[in-house]
C-alpha cells in the first residue's frame, strides 16, 4: 500500500449515495499505455475470425477481412498487464475505502466502443447477471481513452442501487437487459466523464447502460468485476471452478468460507439466455431496445 489517499470521504460518500463515482488520475499515462499496446496485440486476434470466440466478440459489422472487436473477454488471462493493473497500489487503495480489505476480482472485459460504430449496451443491472450473499460488489471501469459526452459515455441511475431489482427476463429467458419502461428514473440517469487513466466505480445493483460510439474518437473501457471477499457468488464457485481456483481470485486478503448475508432483493440469470457468450449477445434478442444502433459503413 503507498498509504497516500486516493479516494476523499466526499467521493466515498458519492458512491454510497449515487451508487457511482469517478476518480480522476488513478492510473499513469504510461500505465494507460501499456494497457492500450497490450490490447491491440489482442484485437490482432480478430483478423481471419467468422465468429465470437472465447477471448474475442465481434461487432455486428465485422469482416474478416476488416476485423472489427466490440469486447476482449477476460484480458488478465491473456496478458499479464491486466493483472498487475488489478493490483495497483492505489486501485487497492479505493477498493479497501469502497468494499473493505479483502477483495476478488471474479471477471474482467475491454469494451471496445470503437469511434464511428461502437455497439450501445442496454439498460442493465449486474446484480442480474451475478447475485451475491451481500452487495458489496462492484465494477470499476478504467478508461483507457477520454470518456466524454459524445463518445458513447456509461450512464448510470443515481439512486438506482437502493432500489428493486429489475426483471431482465424475456419469453422465460434471461436477456440480460431490463425493459426501459419499468425503470421511471432512465430520464435522470447521470453521463459517467473522465480522463484517460480515470476509474469509475459503479455498485453492482446501479441501473446502468451506454448509446452507440457515433464520435469520431474511441472509447476503450476495462472493466474489472471486483466484490468483497465475504460476498458469496449465488451461482456458487462459477468459473473458479474450484476452492483453489476461487483462492486465486483475491486481489487481496484471503478467502472465508463464511460469507456475510444481508437482505437484498435476487433473481437469478436463469434459464439461462438464449444467446449466450457476452452481455451485446444475450441483448441481441431484446425486443425493447432503448438505445438506437446506426448500421455501420
Ligand atoms: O461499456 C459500457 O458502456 C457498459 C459496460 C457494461 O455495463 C457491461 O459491459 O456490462
Amino acid at each position: 500500500m503507498t498509504g497516500e489517499t486516493v479516494i476523499s470521504a466526499d467521493q466515498v460518500q458519492t458512491y454510497r449515495d449515487k451508487g457511482y463515482v469517478v476518480v480522476e488520475d488513478l492510473f499513469s499515462a504510461e500505465d494507460v499505455q501499456e494497457m492500450k499496446t497490450a490490447l491491440d496485440t489482442l484485437i490482432e486476434g480478430a483478423r481471419g475470425l467468422s465468429d465470437h470466440t472465447n477471448v474475442i466478440d465481434l461487432e455486428p459489422s465485422h469482416r474478416s477481412d476488416a476485423p472489427r472487436v466490440r469486447r476482449i473477454k477476460e484480458p488478465f488471462l491473456y496478458d499479464d498487464v491486466f493483472n498487475r493493473m488489478a493490483r495497483h497500489p492505489r486501485l487497492l487503495s479505493v477498493l479497501t475505502a469502497l468494499l473493505g480489505p479483502t477483495c476478488r476480482m471474479h471477471g474482467s472485459k475491454i469494451n471496445l466502443k470503437s469511434a464511428e460504430y461502437g455497439s450501445p449496451v442496454e439498460w442493465h443491472q449486474d446484480w442480474a447477471f451475478y447475485p451475491h450473499t451481500n452487495d458489496d460488489v462492484l465494477a470499476v471501469g478504467v478508461m483507457l481513452d477520454d470518456m466524454t459526452e459524445d463518445n458513447g459515455p456509461m450512464l448510470c441511475v443515481p439512486g438506482s442501487h437502493k432500489g428493486p431489482t429489475y426483471d431482465h427476463h424475456q419469453d422465460g429467458r434471461f436477456v440480460g437487459a431490463m425493459d426501459p419502461d419499468d425503470c421511471p428514473d432512465l430520464d435522470k440517469a447521470e453521463m459517467i466523464l473522465g480522463r484517460a487513466g480515470a476509474c469509475s466505480f459503479h455498485h453492482v445493483r446501479a441501473v446502468h447502460g451506454s448509446g452507440q460510439n457515433t464520435s469520431g474518437r474511441d472509447r476503450r473501457l476495462l472493466l474489472y468485476q471486483v466484490a468483497a471477499g465475504d460476498a458469496w457468488d449465488l451461482r456458487g464457485f462459477h468459473k473458479a471452478g474450484t476452492w483453489d481456483g476461487y483462492a486465486k481470485t483475491f486481489i487481496q486478503g484471503e478467502p472465508t468460507n463464511q460469507p456475510r448475508l444481508v437482505e437484498a432483493p435476487v433473481r437469478l440469470p436463469y434459464p439461462e439466455p438464449l444467446k449466450g457468450g457476452s452481455i451485446y449477445e444475450s441483448q441481441s434478442v431484446a425486443r425493447k431496445k432503448y438505445f438506437g444502433t446506426q448500421a455501420a459503413e
